[in-house]
């Protein structure tokens, strides 16, 4: 298959909810990226906006879950968002997975090309965030360069309210499904701080081109492991509030 091709078969797997195979063929992280371009590229020509970015595997606990050890990250566009306390159908996604992450909102537009950049002077607010991704590979199973290709598995995010930035260093972290907790853990988890995403963030836009603007979201990557996604979901992060969405069927 042609990158251009396997774009398109990436897209439709999403769009149909069907999966497709991994792509087997190894692949430069370079030439990930430029796949995920054109995967997100088809989501722009049919009118998506871009909102925001999201972090991959800043987390031991995501790393181990599904075998891949290097930082990575995708596009968020705003069909993927769902309004806290919102719904989301599940006939729509192939094998969701849903994790708890902190959100950090840009206060204006990140100059990539300023040596002396201070990222954190580019954002203004903080908050509560559930992801949910959908693999589109068979089983949820991928490489790194597959994974990237099909853009980190991005699927739908939520956000709680937004406060202004604070240390979010050391902050407890539950993920509790339909009332009882199911993953329990800390957001110092995420490469220690998730702050440090940011910088990690800076590095991966400036190799791969990404655009980080005003008001854009960073979700800084998961905190814990992934769950299946279904029923109501609540992420609680200590000092930040909490976060909910409801997944539901036909
Ligand atoms: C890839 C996306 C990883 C995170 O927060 O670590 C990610 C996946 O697990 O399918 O979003
Ligand atoms: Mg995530």
């Amino acid at each position: 298959m042609s990158a251009s091709e396997t774009a398109v078969a990436l897209d439709r797997a999403q769009s149909g909810a069907v999966p497709v195979e991994q792509q087997g063929e190894p692949q430069s992280l370079e030439q990930a990226y430029a796949l995920q371009s054109e995967v997100v590229g088809l989501r722009l020509s049919r009118g998506e906006q871009l909102v925001g970015v999201k972090l991959g595997f800043t987390s031991r606990a995501k790393m181990q879950q599904m075998g891949v050890s290097e930082v990575i990250v995708g596009s968020l566009t705003d069909a993927m968002r769902v309004a806290d306390g919102g719904e989301l159908r599940l006939d729509g996604l192939i094998h969701p997975r849903v994790e708890p992450e902190v959100a950090f909102r840009l206060s204006r537009d990140v100059d990539l090309d300023d040596p002396t950049l201070d990222v954190e002077t580019c954002v203004d607010a903080v908050a509560p965030a559930l992801e949910v991704i959908d693999s589109r590979y068979r089983d949820f199973r991928f490489s790194l360069t597959d994974v990237i290709a099909d853009n980190t598995s991005a699927a739908a995010f939520v956000v709680g309210p937004w406060r202004p930035l604070t240390d979010v260093g050391n902050r407890a972290v539950r993920l509790v499904v339909d009332g009882s907790d199911v993953e329990i853990g800390s957001t110092a988890a995420v490469l220690g701080d998730p702050v440090r995403a940011l910088h990690a963030l800076v590095g991966l836009a400036r190799r791969y081109g990404l655009p980080l603007q005003a008001g854009h979201v960073v979700l800084s990557g998961a905190a814990t492991a992934a769950v299946p996604f279904g029923g109501v979901v609540e992420a609680r992060i200590a000092g930040l509030g909490s976060v909910t969405v409801r997944g539901t069927r036909g």
